[in-house]
């Protein structure tokens, strides 16, 4: 349909290639694959001519890596984890067009011509440089594969591209008693010779192309604009390695060109796969190099400067290709607020989740916490309470009830309205804009807001439900009930379009129901919304959509990841994946104003009896004297308090601690066990609002 609509949007999405040296797990899913798959789909049933690429990454350090561990060939290992992906992508239903591979002869020939016409433009230079051999492995080491002691701080453990205990960026050449992170063997400094792209020559363009850009996330222009402060650099495009892409000239042989500069290409040579298989080889240029097409990069954020700068460099001096019309990077997902570390083990793999739970429910929890703009965490409590309290109790209940009392009271077909009442009219209504704001939202990659805006349109359907008590109506007044069920099952076939990109397999069911498939396969986004469910048309049996998880099958998973931890407390020490703060949700202004947040007087102080850390203070809070009991004792003498004042949350709940009631809280700032009491910059009197 869309590609015979001939003013139909044409748009390219790619999805970054998932290197296939592990399997995926939940946090790939929530930063590069779902929120894409989504403006997919959305975009699909719009009607738009939009292609999805992507594919394994199956070059680089990475790969070789893993052989290593698992003893096979890296061969072995992209053949294994390629088509393992491309398994886990279908299951949790990331509708790829294409899911291709960077071995594949067509993009080593793409990769090879980019790099062939790159240097015949004379844009890339070759210089000699030192880079650390080790010659137990007998290979050159990457920068993060040489540790030693930092020449700054004098601490171990810096690896050759900064010091993580200093924070300085270091040269490898200059870190005391360097060593290869593999074997801990000390390498030596070689000289070796590569071909660079010298970004330096692309910054202005580059600059004046993203500043440009007003409807990118900040995170990437802000990041962008990092690096063209620092000043771009030449970057290295081959390496030494035995396992990638060869570089197509006679005087670097032996060397491979470096991962990130033939995986990116790796999007076109998936749109080429896909154009051949559709029969129509040169299909792919409508969508790469038509200046009416518009590409989009789904990301996460540690891949934005090859996105946002390095990638287009390399287009521009191709040429003749699309720059990206938006670079869409997520931020990172934690689990039960500790980082995902593929290397401990401590993450949800994908395919164990599906191997026993619905896919649906996942992908509705992933987009419900999508990593927008800030890194977001993944709880199994959180999940199970979505599942329950929103899907099922809200979604799924709208829907089953309207469709079993079809069934029942009205032999399985589309109720005959007789003159719709204003409220009917009103909600038919509220679910159009309902919908027009969820489109609103994801064209504008706001997943969150799209799929609050699905719910919102859920819970006022429950409530029109109840007010309108079909249940009382069928037995009073059959028209009025007609209505209210008539209206009921347009709203579900506007919910059933609505969650399309975020639940499809729901989606699915609920069509097959409502017998509106065909229109789904021929219509488009607007027809859909606007036609109405024909009177007296069948539906079948309802079936439940959600199922409520238990809390003992939810406990099972918290345990599971529980000791994961504890497994990797036992093998490495104290590397446990890392402890994340809790993200901060944002508040509304309302919600801050529920504090009582006062200065208050501290009038005597007394330490609580065998505690070290608590102290009982007597506070004048403006209205009243009261007692607060705080963890401060190790950083304050009852004598530097007596007499100063704080700042006070009044209206926390009373609470015992240690025997003694507590009536309120003091606030201080932490920063490394250090803490430090929050006071007004001049004197203000007892019982002085915060605001
Ligand atoms: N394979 C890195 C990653 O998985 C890399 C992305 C390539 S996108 C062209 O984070
Ligand atoms: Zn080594």
């Amino acid at each position: 349909m869309s590609s015979e609509n001939k003013k139909a949007e044409k748009i390219i999405v790619t999805s970054a290639l998932p290197y296939a040296n592990g399997p995926i797990h939940l946090g790939h899913i929530a930063g590069a694959y779902l929120p894409a798959d989504i403006f997919v789909r959305y975009h699909r049933l719009k009607g738009s001519d939009i292609v999805f690429v992507c594919g394994s990454d199956e070059h680089g350090v990475p790969i070789t890596l893993r052989a290593e561990m698992e003893g096979i060939t890296p061969q072995d290992v992209v053949d294994k984890y390629h088509e393992m992906n491309k398994k886990s992508f279908e299951r949790i239903g990331i509708s790829f067009d294409n899911f291709s591979r960077t071995t594949l002869p067509l993009h080593h020939e793409t990769s090879q011509d980019f790099f062939t016409k790159i240097h015949d433009k004379n844009f890339l230079k070759k210089k000699v440089d030192i880079q650390f051999f080790c010659p137990q492995c007998k290979r050159f080491l990457a920068d993060r594969f040489v540790e030693g002691k930092c020449p700054n701080c004098g601490s171990f453990g810096a690896r050759g591209d900064q010091c993580e205990k200093c924070g300085t960026w270091l040269d490898p050449a200059k870190l005391i008693e360097p060593k290869c992170k593999l074997c801990g063997t000390t390498p030596v400094a070689k000289e070796t010779e590569h071909y660079y792209i010298p970004l330096g020559d692309f910054q202005s363009k580059l600059e004046k192309w993203i500043l440009k850009k007003d409807d990118w996330k900040d995170n990437v222009v802000n990041y962008c604009k990092g690096w063209f402060d620092q000043g771009l650099e030449d970057r290295a495009v081959t390496r030494d390695l035995d396992w990638g892409i060869p570089v197509p000239l006679d005087d670097l042989k032996n060397k491979v060109l470096y991962v990130w500069f033939d995986a990116p290409i790796g999007y076109i040579s998936s749109t080429k796969e896909w154009a051949i298989k559709q029969g129509e080889p040169d299909k792919w240029k409508e969508y790469w190099c038509n200046p009416d097409a518009k590409l989009y990069h789904f990301i996460g954020k540690d891949n934005i400067v090859f996105h946002a700068l390095f990638f287009p460099a390399i287009l521009m001096a191709y040429g003749g290709y699309n720059l990206p019309e938006n670079v869409v990077a997520n931020e990172f997902l934690n689990i039960e607020s500790r980082k995902i570390s593929t290397s401990q083990n401590y993450a949800i793999w994908l395919d164990d989740y599906l191997d026993k739970y619905p896919v649906d429910p996942l992908r509705y929890c992933l987009a419900a916490i999508s990593p927008e703009s800030k890194d977001s965490d993944f709880s199994w409590v959180d999940f199970q309470a979505r599942n329950n309290n929103e899907l099922a109790d809200i979604l799924g209940n709208f829907i089953n009830r309207t469709l079993v009392f079809i069934c029942e009271k009205f032999e399985g077909r589309i109720p005959e309205p007789g003159g719709l009442s204003e409220a009917d009219k009103d909600i038919l209504a509220r679910t159009n804009a309902g919908l027009d704001s969820l489109t609103e939202n994801i064209e504008k990659f706001h997943v969150k807001s799209a799929l609050s805006d699905l719910m919102g349109i859920a819970r006022s359907a429950n409530k029109y439900f109840n007010d309108n008590e079909p249940w009382v109506t069928i037995k009073k007044d059959r028209t009025k009930c007609a209505n209210t069920l008539y209206t009921s099952a347009q709203i579900i076939k506007k919910l059933t379009l609505g969650m399309s990109p975020f639940l499809p397999f729901t989606s699915e069911k609920l069509r097959n129901i409502l017998n509106i498939q065909s229109e789904f396969e021929n219509g488009n986004w607007e027809e859909i919304k606007n036609k109405l469910l024909d009177e007296g048309s069948p539906v079948s049996k309802p079936e439940i959509l959600f199922h409520k998880f238990d809390d003992k099958v939810i406990q099972k998973e918290i345990d599971a990841l529980k000791s994961k931890v504890e497994n990797a407390i036992e093998n490495n020490g104290n590397e446990v994946p890392d402890k994340q703060e809790k993200t901060v949700e944002d508040i509304s202004i309302d919600d801050f104003r529920k504090l009582d947040l006062r200065v208050a007087k501290i009038k005597s102080v007394s330490r609580v009896p065998n505690t070290d850390k608590l102290m009982k203070l007597e506070i004048d809070d403006g209205d009243d004297v009261r007692f607060i009991v705080s963890g401060i004792a190790e950083h304050y003498d009852e004598q530097d308090l007596v007499g100063n004042s704080i700042i006070l949350l009044a209206n926390l709940k009373p609470a015992k601690i240690r025997g003694e009631v507590s009536n309120g809280m003091l606030l201080a700032a932490e920063e490394g066990g250090d803490l430090a009491l929050l006071k007004t910059d001049k004197e203000m009197k007892p019982g002085s609002r915060i605001t």
